[in-house]
């Protein structure tokens, strides 16, 4: 029947579809292909013919049936294993370390972890709070690059207790440098041609350069651990230095550790600092739901400047901003699934084994049947009770025993920050900001900047009374 041709948009000769592909904004491209093409389609890009991308419920639903299909390590993550390795998540799961990294690392990641990291969260997180209160009332902050600063800080101490002391730098962070250009090059390979890749001398000399930074500051910290020993650390560099695989009682290798680290400080951080601006955009744009997440801050955090672990674990209401503004923007916009064996998809399109479909997570959360007429409006009662949240449209973390590591730890980091800032701030739409989604493989709010005030009843006055602040009472 019908059902079974999948459509593919216009090609242009040997460079395929690439041309219907912006270079700077590939995802961006593919969810407007998505809306003409529909639920599935095909793409021929230079050396990857026949790509199918995948964004419907039933679809989607059906190939993260794990009997049938596991994690692909497409060629978006083909280009981050240049610095990632076979680190948890670019390597297959068929190669030994993903799993003795995974049996040795989930219980640095169950929700009781949390609790052992939560103060150094909240170091980090009054850093930002001490910075934003010392600010004059004409100045704007730049939003994705203070929360990038936030959340590299934030795994660099709980992970390894390393500090970054990105709010004592005006610029970036010489790593937070190194990983976005390589995160950039890593994408810009996709849109190229093999010949022109071959060709790309400087590009790969500084990719090289950024790479062999990224190494040597990691090996600085691991050696550092190794030399004072452990003074009582718990974080998951102690895990990974003398953790045993429960299956095997093999270590991880110092190769694989090095590329743990490396996956652990970009994975932990920029897709969390997507999350909270794209949050304080959508509270900024929805006054409405501002005012009701205010309300439940000055509930549960009444008189206290910091929150305790059971406090945000109280904030439900910002936990639903939250997952709703990973609904609107996924900040980690796709992952890819391959077939084990030969199978039907949807009972109907027939994929040979290793074949693969890419999943268009901001599409997923886009479809109608699944989430009702209104889906792009931000509503976060959508996930009040759970429920009536659709799982198989819902997939901001991937899939299964492949699914992300670090949920817990960024949704713990991102409410109490959330929570935090809106207990202490007032935020205001100075600049008239226009959403513009910047792509570095994850997904950003471009140039987001607001101006943020102090609020007449903060718990704590941030700046002290000899600035004439309010918020002593
Ligand atoms: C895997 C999203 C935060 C570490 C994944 C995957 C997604 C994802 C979609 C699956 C990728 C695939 O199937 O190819 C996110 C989002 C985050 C976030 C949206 C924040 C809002 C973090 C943090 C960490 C982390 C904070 C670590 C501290 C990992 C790791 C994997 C992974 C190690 C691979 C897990 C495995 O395959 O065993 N993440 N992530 N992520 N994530 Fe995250
Ligand atoms: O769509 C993408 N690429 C296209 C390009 C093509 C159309 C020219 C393709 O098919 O290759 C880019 C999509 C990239 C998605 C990868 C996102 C994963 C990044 C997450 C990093 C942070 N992280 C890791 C784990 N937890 C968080």
């Amino acid at each position: 029947t019908n059902e079974t041709i999948i459509p593919q948009p216009k090609t242009f000769g040997p460079l395929g579809n690439l041309p219907l592909v912006d270079t700077k904004a590939p995802v961006q491209s593919l969810m407007k292909l998505a809306e003409e093409q529909g639920p599935i389609f095909k793409m021929d890009l230079p050396g990857r013919s026949g790509n199918l991308y995948i964004s419907g419920r039933e679809l989607v639903g059906d190939a993260c049936d794990e009997s049938r299909f596991e994690k692909n390590v497409w060629a978006p993550l083909q280009n981050v294993r240049s610095f990632a390795g076979d680190g948890l998540f670019t390597s297959w799961t068929e190669e030994p370390n993903w799993r003795k990294a995974h049996n040795i690392l989930m219980p640095s990641f169950s929700q009781r972890a949390m609790i052992g990291y939560h103060d150094m969260m909240v170091d980090i997180a009054m850093q930002l709070v001490q910075k934003w209160a010392r600010l004059n009332p004409d100045e704007f902050v730049d939003v994705p690059e203070d929360m990038t600063r936030l959340t590299l800080d934030t795994i660099g101490l709980c992970g390894f207790h390393y500090r970054f002391n990105s709010f004592y730098r005006e610029s970036n962070h010489p790593f937070v440098e190194a990983m976005t250009r390589s995160l950039d090059e890593a994408m810009s390979q996709l849109q190229r041609l093999g010949v022109q890749n071959k060709l790309m001398i400087g590009k790969k000399a500084q990719m090289r350069h950024d790479i062999d930074y990224m190494f040597s500051l990691v090996d600085k910290i691991v050696k550092e651990r190794r030399e004072h020993g452990n003074q009582g650390e718990n974080d998951l560099l102690n895990n990974m230095l003398s953790g045993e695989d429960s299956d095997t009682g093999e270590a991880l290798s110092d190769e694989n550790i090095r590329y743990q680290i490396i996956t652990f400080l970009i994975a932990g951080h920029e897709t969390t600092s997507g999350l909270l601006s794209f949050a304080l955009y959508f509270l900024l744009h929805n006054p409405d739901k501002l005012k009701k997440a205010q309300d439940e801050v000055d509930r549960i955090l009444s008189d206290s400047a910091a929150p305790t672990y059971k406090q945000v674990r109280e904030m439900k209401y910002i936990r639903m901003i939250l997952s709703e503004s990973l609904r609107l923007w996924p900040t980690a916009p796709a992952f890819s699934l391959r077939a084990k064996e030969d199978t039907l998809l949807a009972g109907r399109y027939p994929m040979k084994q290793g074949e693969a479909v890419n999943v268009l997570i901001p599409v997923l959360h886009r479809d109608k049947d699944a989430w009702g007429d209104d889906v792009e409006a931000f509503r976060p009662e959508r996930f009040e009770d759970p429920s009536k949240v659709p799982d198989d449209a819902y997939k901001p973390f991937g899939n299964g025993q492949r699914a992300c590591i670090g949920q817990q730890f960024a949704l713990h980091e991102a409410t109490l920050v959330l929570g935090v800032l809106l207990r202490h701030f007032e935020l205001a739409d100075g600049a008239n900001y226009e959403l513009k989604v910047k792509e570095t493989l994850t997904l950003k709010p471009d140039g987001f900047t607001m101006q943020v005030r102090p609020r007449a009843n903060a718990p704590m006055a941030p700046v002290g009374s000899v600035f004439g602040s309010e918020g002593t009472g």
